[in-house]
């Protein structure tokens, strides 16, 4: 019997006493004690009734123990739903019902709002921290310390990740076990992972990057992370003498380089840094250079696909590009048909390798539309591709804000302010910011009753908060084209100095 992501990425460390997670209270927890916590909580979902292919949303402050759940589904064959902890009840109502999720489990703090949306769907609902009633923690403390993991293929389900479409709905990506250790694996050697490193981790994980890019390749070799609950300057500066390896999104990089403190003896110890979610300026990784000496790393990825590009370890690491094809990614620039243009034309960039998951979940309509039956996966993000293989990003097709490596469609925040009183249509853009590298903005063609404070607070009720417009541009009318479709290219090029003028 096999389980290929759990006895690749967690049973080869069992009864290990190499140290895993490194916390800011100064605890360290082996990687056996790790897989022990794990086979707990497999036993409890066991327990509860859950079987391989049932569904558990996780909605949890960073922490060891929700790291060892994300191992416990693994082990059981359970799909793990992360859910971003600045959803609102709004948002986690449509997650939750759209999975089916059999299981929630959320921080204490969140379980009143959270009871009625569990209900709603059928859901058992359980927190997380030992303490708590119904605490899921305290229900697996006396149950067995190992496990044998429940069989599972290549093809299996090991994760839905959901991800915000151009038409407002959110789609739930499916991603199996192959896709997750594949990638994994190919990650590890391509940026020379080894058991003496040591990750800075500071990214949310509940998104592919920290959850999955930062964790599973420390996983496939057995390198240690300190595990910072989130991104913290002073929590940064006191990791990196410890660390080896740090990845981030550029929000990350422009606030360190913001930071007196962060100079080339602090990154001495440092062999690698990573960038990827967002495009890194190039003039960011410049002055990251002259600052520290270290050329950073960027890749490319996305939610469906892991990662799909890398510039390279040894060789030149081009700025302002994502560098080249992964070992078993095939990427090719095509038209709008899926014909490869030549190399140096822009056009969409399309995928296809073992990375790439297997569709949206109970959606076949959007999986057709965006997977091609050649397995090819439509990015929507416009690129080039250089004779030398190297690949430039150099816009989105999709209506898309990157806001500190948060996705943010337009349409979702449109539709929230386009009910509101006043309100005769909104476009919401992204325009550049000096800390985030896109924010959002709302600009409102109103009648003149639409109140900016009504608008915000419409936002907070429905939005998570990163989705929230930072300001709020007023007008009687939206500019149209010819063909009558707003030009958001013209109101991004007006208000492209708003933050950063
Ligand atoms: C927090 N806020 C944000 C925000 N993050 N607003 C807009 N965009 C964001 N990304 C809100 C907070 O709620 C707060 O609201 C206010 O902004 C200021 O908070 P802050 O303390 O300055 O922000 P901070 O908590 O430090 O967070 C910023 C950040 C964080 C950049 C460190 O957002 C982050 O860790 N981002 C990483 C995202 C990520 O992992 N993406 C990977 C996706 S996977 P208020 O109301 O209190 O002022 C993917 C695939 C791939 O894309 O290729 O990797
Ligand atoms: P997500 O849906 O959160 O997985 O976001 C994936 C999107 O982030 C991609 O489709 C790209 O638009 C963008 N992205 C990821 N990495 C990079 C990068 N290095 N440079 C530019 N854009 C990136």
């Amino acid at each position: 019997m096999t389980n290929p992501l759990y006895d690749r990425l967690f049973a080869v460390h069992t009864g290990s006493r190499a140290p895993f997670l490194a916390t800011p209270d100064g605890g360290v927890l082996s990687y056996g004690a790790f897989l022990m916590m794990a086979a707990q909580f497999a036993h409890r979902l066991n327990g509860l009734g859950l079987e391989p292919g049932d569904r558990l949303a996780l909605q949890v402050e960073k922490s060891p123990e929700g790291l060892a759940l994300y191992a416990a589904c693994v082990a059981t064959g359970v799909v793990l739903i992360p859910l971003n902890t600045a959803y609102t009840p709004a948002e986690l109502d449509y997650f939750i019902g759209d999975s089916g999720a059999r299981l929630v489990i959320c921080d204490p703090g969140q379980a009143d709002a959270l009871a009625a949306v569990a209900a709603r769907a059928g859901a058992r609902i359980e927190t997380m921290d030992a303490g708590g009633a119904g605490s899921f923690a305290d229900g697996a403390t006396d149950l067995p310390t190992s496990i044998t993991p429940v069989a599972r293929t290549n093809e299996d389900l090991a994760a839905i990740l959901y991800t915000s479409g151009t038409t407002g709905r959110s789609k739930g990506a499916m991603l199996s076990q192959g896709n997750l250790l594949s990638n994994a694996l190919t990650l590890a050697a391509a940026w020379r992972f080894a058991q003496s490193d040591v990750l800075l981790h500071a990214l949310p994980v509940f998104h592919t990057h920290g959850l999955f890019v930062a964790t599973n390749v420390c996983l496939a070799c057995g390198a240690q992370m300190i595990y910072l609950p989130r991104f913290d300057l002073d929590a940064m500066i006191a990791g990196l003498p410890q660390s080896t390896v740090m990845m981030g999104v550029p929000t990350f990089y422009t606030r360190l380089l913001g930071d007196p403190r962060f100079d080339a003896d602090l990154a001495g110890h440092m062999r690698l840094f990573v960038s990827g979610s967002a495009p890194l300026l190039a003039e960011t990784h410049a002055e990251f250079e002259a600052r520290t000496g270290h050329r950073i790393l960027e890749r490319y990825g996305m939610t469906e696909t892991n990662m799909n590009t890398s510039n390279p370890y040894e060789g030149e690491r081009r700025a302002g590009t994502v560098g080249l094809p992964l070992p078993g990614v095939e990427l090719k620039v095509c038209d709008a048909d899926g014909t490869e243009l030549p190399h140096g034309e822009i056009g969409v960039i399309e995928v296809r390798g073992p990375n790439v998951f297997g569709g949206y979940w109970q959606m076949p309509d959007k999986t057709a539309a965006e997977l091609r039956a050649d397995g090819f996966f439509i990015t929507g993000d416009l690129g080039v591709q250089g004779a030398d293989g190297y690949v430039t990003i150099v816009g989105r097709g999709k209506d898309l804000i990157i806001s500190g490596g948060f996705n943010v469609y337009p349409k979702e925040v449109e539709e929230v302010l386009d009910a509101q009183a006043g309100v005769i249509e909104s476009a919401v853009i992204g325009v550049p910011h000096p800390d985030l590298g896109e924010t959002v903005v709302a600009v409102i063609a109103s009648d003149g009753g639409a109140d900016k404070a009504a608008l915000s607070d419409a936002c907070a009720n429905a939005l998570a908060r990163f989705k929230h417009p930072r300001a709020y541009v007023m007008r009687q009318a939206l500019p149209r084209n010819t063909m009558g479709k707003v030009q958001k290219a013209a109101l991004r090029d007006e208000l492209k100095a708003l933050f950063t003028g």
